[in-house]
């Protein structure tokens, strides 16, 4: 799977994609990603990639000129399953989203700041608008790191049986159970027994509930 990611800041996503999991996707060949400074694009002589809107107000937009040389150049050296604008008035992101975005094979993500993109680049290219939660970040690039992982962990062959993601929470609407390791008592405060007991159905069981019990109490949304 490839990603190729749009910003003005490629600075800020170096780091998320350099350690655990990402790194170790990358050097399987499961996952290519390559950042793309929008201002290389810029043909303008102060190298700008904003302007003042039209019609007046605080606040730059993103320009067209240079994100369509970009994304024209990347279409035609192969075919884009989507092109995603990173953006707080998007679709919050799903785990359902993720899953589905997990089966294609290239992704272009552009990342927004200031007051955003100009809303033609929106109308003509975008093919999805995702926000990650209601509060405003100062751009996309920490939102599209968060979607980048949330899909790259479900590509097979990333996740080993220890890290599978078959039993994360929101997979079935459910919130995990709570997890012990050792030892069995610490300063008093026990394991729960049924978890030593070597019960396999027991020990299922006891996860079911506590998954339904906590979600009950924390994301009720989840179980409508
Ligand atoms: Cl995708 N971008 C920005 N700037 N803020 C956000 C967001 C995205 N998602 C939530 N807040």
């Amino acid at each position: 799977m490839r990603f190729d990611i749009l910003t003005i800041l490629p600075q800020l996503l170096d780091g998320p994609f350099s350690a655990s999991i990402m790194q170790r996707a990358q050097d399987k060949g499961h996952l290519e990603i390559q950042l793309h400074n929008i201002r290389d694009y810029s043909t303008n002589k102060h190298k700008n990639v904003d302007d003042y809107q039209y019609g007046g107000g605080a606040g730059m937009v993103m320009s067209i000129e240079p994100i369509v040389a970009i994304i024209e150049k990347l279409k035609a050296e192969r075919n884009y399953d989507e092109i995603i604008y990173m953006t707080p008035d998007g679709q919050v992101l799903e785990q359902s989203t993720c899953n589905d975005l997990s089966l294609k094979e290239n992704i272009m993500i552009l990342c927004g700041h200031y007051k955003g993109v100009d809303e033609r680049i929106r109308e003509h290219y975008i093919t999805k608008e995702i926000s990650i939660g209601s509060y405003v970040l100062s751009g996309g690039e920490l939102a599209a790191a968060v979607v980048v992982d949330s899909i790259v962990r479900l590509i097979p062959g990333v996740l080993n049986d220890e890290t599978s993601a078959l039993t994360d929470s929101f997979q079935d609407n459910l919130l995990s159970p709570p997890v012990y390791t050792r030892p069995p008592e610490y300063n008093g405060w026990k394991v729960p027994e049924v978890l030593l007991s070597g019960d396999f159905n027991k020990i299922e069981a006891w996860r079911e509930e506590k998954a339904l019990e906590r979600t009950k109490q924390r994301r009720p949304d989840l179980l409508k």
